[in-house]
């Protein structure tokens, strides 16, 4: 079969790629059913051509740290698939980065921002740089060394970074100021940019909200809804900031959270504001809560997290969070819905756990897919020079990931797998990109 011959080339092409082939191997099997009703997809041999990125860049990031120490670091950026658009993906510094791990999110991003319904093709890229620890002056000089490099391979028409793990709003900072001063254009080859410099209103937002959107829809669609439940959000960083201050807003009441080094509970409800305080002003650890909160309880394990008991789970930290034996944990202590704000958060016999036990589950490239909207709808007002409100920004995102939800559990259906929106928004986002390699030619 097609696609057993794709996974078996990939396999012998890159065998130690474990998150890139975790990824590419979710897809791919998601996809027999389009590869039966479109042969001609596979006479274009469309999986050959997606699953090998347009470009790989590596290269090297030379600074100098506080003690004029000199560093070097390994950075990467994936240039996936530009078929419908520039190339669209975040930066993620942290040091588990490899080129694995960024072909994985590069892949996932360019069926995510075809789901979108955006203009946007799919890259990511990163650096094993740690940004925890390091002062703001050392912050900046990795990111004017990194862009010295990264810059000639982006630009508004090519392809266009944003923030992920370890990149928010101070480094996106520094990078935009090191590009415009090389290239001598304030021009929008970032997203996730201040509002003060070209930023959308509700970028920093997004990814939270547009999960809750996203939550609230399938639960809608089941006659359920979000308020008196309660739920756990792992991670404490920009996707689960704000999933917790829109969970919040919606009356579900949030009480675990997490970082790398632990969770807390707070039966009382999670303070958010106590939360941004110490991630964001203090960059701070999230065991600190408990000093503000004596009520609330800390425990050092971050996986533990999963043994919460909760109505929902909202994983928002990182890839493989979320294995097998937590499945079983929340199954047993009756959660109703997963959905996922990070990328690839559960692993694949977790995922298949869920479904099997008939849980809610919203994959992170349907569910978590705000983030990215709102970027493109930051390069729409940047076109337009136009600034939105932050009301219109969010009534868009709404109905984006409404728009999301309905499309992926339609195709689902119609591909004879209803409630599957691991299928659901493999085939919609595929299909959307299938349409456009093929108008294209062999290129
Ligand atoms: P941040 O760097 O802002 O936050 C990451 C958070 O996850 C931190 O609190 C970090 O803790 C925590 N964390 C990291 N590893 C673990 C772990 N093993 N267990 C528990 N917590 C952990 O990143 P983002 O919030 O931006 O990204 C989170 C996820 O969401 C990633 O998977 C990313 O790819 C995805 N995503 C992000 C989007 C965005 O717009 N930012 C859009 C779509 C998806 P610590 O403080 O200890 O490091
Ligand atoms: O995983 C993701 O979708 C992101 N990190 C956001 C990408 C973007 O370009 O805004």
């Amino acid at each position: 079969m097609y696609t057993e011959k794709i996974k078996a080339d990939l396999l012998k092409k890159d065998p130690d790629q474990k998150e890139f082939l975790q990824a590419a191997f979710e897809i791919i099997d998601s996809l027999d059913p389009v590869f039966k009703r479109h042969p001609e997809y596979e006479k274009a041999d469309l999986l050959s051509r997606l699953t090998e990125p347009e470009r790989v860049i590596m290269f090297r990031v030379p600074w100098v740290d506080d003690n004029g120490k000199v560093r070097v670091n390994r950075a990467y950026r994936v240039e996936f698939n530009s078929a419908i658009g520039p190339f669209k993906g975040g930066l993620r510094f942290s040091p588990s980065v490899n080129l694995s791990v960024i072909k994985f999110l590069g892949f996932e991003q360019i069926f995510k921002n075809a789901l979108t319904g955006l203009p946007m093709g799919g890259g990511k890229g990163g650096s094993d740089f740690d940004p925890h620890g390091k002062s703001d002056m050392e912050v900046m000089r990795f990111c004017q060394s990194f862009m010295s490099e990264l810059y000639r391979h982006i630009g508004p028409f090519t392809d266009v970074p944003a923030g992920d793990i370890g990149v928010g709003a101070r480094e996106i900072g520094y990078l935009f100021g090191q590009y415009k001063k090389i290239t001598n254009e304030h021009s929008w080859a970032l997203t996730g940019k201040g509002v003060a410099y070209g930023g959308s209103l509700g970028r920093k937002e997004a990814t939270g909200y547009g999960l809750l959107y996203f939550l609230q829809a399938m639960l809608k669609d089941h006659g359920l809804d979000l308020a008196g439940k309660s739920a756990v959000i792992s991670g404490s960083g920009n996707v689960a900031i704000y999933a917790a201050q829109k969970a919040k807003e919606l009356g579900l009441k949030v009480i675990a959270m997490s970082d790398s080094g632990g969770y807390i509970k707070d039966e009382n409800g999670i303070d958010v504001e106590t939360v941004k305080m110490i991630k964001e002003v203090k960059r701070g650890r999230i065991s600190e809560y408990v000093t503000h909160h004596p009520e609330a309880e800390y425990q050092k394990d971050p996986r533990g997290i999963w043994q919460v008991v909760c109505d929902i789970a909202l994983p928002c930290a990182t890839q493989n969070e979320l294995a097998e034996a937590d499945a079983k944990e929340l199954i047993a202590n009756g959660v109703i819905a997963v959905c996922e704000g990070a990328n690839m958060p559960c692993t694949p016999d977790a995922q298949r756990l869920l479904l099997e036990n008939g849980i809610l589950y919203g994959p992170g490239k349907a569910a978590n897919a705000g983030g990215v909207a709102v970027s493109g709808l930051e390069m729409s007002q940047n076109s337009l020079r136009l600034c939105w409100t932050f009301e219109e920004v969010d009534s868009r995102l709404k109905e984006i990931m409404e728009n999301i939800y309905a499309t992926t559990a339609k195709v689902a259906k119609d591909y004879g797998h209803k409630g599957d929106l691991i299928v659901g928004s493999n085939i919609a986002g595929f299909l959307k990109v299938a349409e456009a390699m093929m108008a294209q030619g062999i290129v």
